[in-house]
């Protein structure tokens, strides 16, 4: 008894150790921009776990781009009802794969933000100053997570580029943190890609900002939680509240 117990618990923690994910395809308006396209992707989809690491900015230190980098720069409206798409690894969707877009061991929030930078292809991305454009956690009621509802929309993840931001050219931080080790720190695994836009139209407005790292702590509610036991009752995101116009 004891012997089987232990070996389906090494048996999950194998599978969810290959069972990460990738922000890999944008769409603007339902349209796809392209596999790949326009989005700085790492090979391998291997999470994050240090929060003040650079890493944690758009990816790409322990886990190096895939070459050559995508130089697109995706054409946005500001206000414009866009979608971020999530998959296994970099092969996109895979029906035949049950830890496709992401294993459903990897329960957490998904969230969204933006920097305004001089060119999307810029490879530095230090020093940038972040505001946060959307997000989604924790529904106690029903006991799910936005990892649920992406899984259930095929890696899938639809918001709006907000109406009032400054015309010009901007990084898209898209990110989802898995809280299946997060009871104590290191432990919670941050996913996150950038994909590289043009906003036109907008506005005026300047939202506040954070910096990456900077924007979450080890001792965040949101980043060091156990999400088992006792039951959750609330969950706070990381980070700042979602600008809105
Ligand atoms: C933007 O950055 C890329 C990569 O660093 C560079 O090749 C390109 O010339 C830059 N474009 C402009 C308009 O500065
Ligand atoms: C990257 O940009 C930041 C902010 O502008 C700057 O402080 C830093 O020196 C730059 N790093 C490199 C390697 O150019
Ligand atoms: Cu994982």
């Amino acid at each position: 008894m004891r012997a089987s117990l232990v070996s389906a618990v090494l048996a999950t923690l194998a599978a969810s150790a290959s069972a990460h994910t990738i922000f890999q395809e944008f769409y603007v308006n339902g349209v796809s921009q392209g596999h790949l396209n326009g989005i700085r992707v790492p090979d391998y989809d291997g999470p994050i776990t240090d929060v003040n690491s650079n890493d944690v900015i758009c990816n790409g230190g322990i886990n190096p781009y895939h070459q050559p980098m995508s130089q697109t720069i995706i054409k946005v409206a500001a206000g414009s009802s866009v979608t971020t798409e999530w998959h296994h690894d970099l092969n996109g969707a895979n029906p035949s794969d049950s830890a496709d877009p992401i294993d459903s061991s990897h329960k957490g929030p998904v969230m969204v933000y933006m920097a305004k930078v001089t060119n999307a292809t810029q490879s530095n991305v230090t020093g940038l100053k972040w505001f946060k454009i959307y997000q989604d956690g924790y529904t106690p009621s029903t006991n799910t997570w936005a990892v649920d509802r992406l899984i259930a929309n095929k890696g899938k993840v639809t918001f709006n580029i907000p109406s009032c931001i400054p015309a010009g050219q901007y990084l898209l931080r898209a990110e989802i943190i898995a809280l299946h080790g997060a009871s104590s720190y290191p432990g919670a695994q941050l996913y996150m890609e950038c994909a590289q836009l043009q906003v036109t139209g907008g506005g005026s407005a300047s939202p506040a900002t954070v910096s990456f790292p900077g924007a979450y702590k080890g001792t965040d509610p949101g980043i060091t939680v156990n999400i088992y036991y006792p039951p959750l009752t609330s969950y706070t995101i990381p980070g700042p509240s979602v600008f809105t116009c």
